[in-house]
């Protein structure tokens, strides 16, 4: 059927967004005073999903990088809670970087995203507050496997 000067069909439905347009930077709630700042997250208000497991990355020596894989099934919240860093995404075919440097924006990071986190700064803190419980058995640590999973190879 032509699409040619007609709107979408009503009840078509919308392409699913890729995985690189899913993670995207959201800003955060900041209480500041005289004695500082406060940020906080609340589930399902400002991230859609449920915090089961939080971590966080420290101690990165200068020039090192981590990540290097993606995740089945996970979706997180990456906040820089002290210094900057750097997060790179892949779906595959396309890459966005993400740079990170205040505790008031998270990345908000899909699942089926090859995730590199680079160029730490010195005393970062990479806060991440994660929708599942850690599984090893969730990761994709070998590129080609995630390549065919997501139909690039
Ligand atoms: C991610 C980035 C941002 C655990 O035992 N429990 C945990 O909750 C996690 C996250 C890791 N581990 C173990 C697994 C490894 O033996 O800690 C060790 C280091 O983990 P990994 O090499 O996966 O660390 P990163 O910094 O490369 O990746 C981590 C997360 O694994 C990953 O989900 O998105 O941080």
């Amino acid at each position: 059927m032509s699409r040619a000067g007609g709107s979408r069909p009503v009840n078509a439905k919308q392409p699913p967004k890729s995985t690189l347009d899913q993670a995207h930077v959201i800003s955060l709630p900041r209480k500041s005073d005289a004695r500082g700042s406060l940020s906080f997250v609340e589930a399902q208000r400002h991230i859609p999903f449920q915090i089961k497991r939080v971590y966080y990355l420290y101690g990165v020596p200068a020039g090192e990088s981590r990540g290097g894989h993606a995740h089945r099934e996970l979706d997180q919240l990456m906040i820089a809670a002290a210094g900057s860093f750097d997060v790179v995404l892949g779906d595959g075919r396309n890459q966005r970087r993400f740079s990170l440097d205040s505790p008031d924006r998270g990345l908000v990071v899909p699942r089926m995203a090859w995730r590199e986190m680079e160029n730490f700064s010195a005393g970062a803190v990479c806060l991440v507050l994660a929708s599942e419980y850690y599984d090893e058995g969730d990761y994709y640590r070998d590129y080609e496997e995630f390549l065919r999973a997501v139909g690039a190879r």
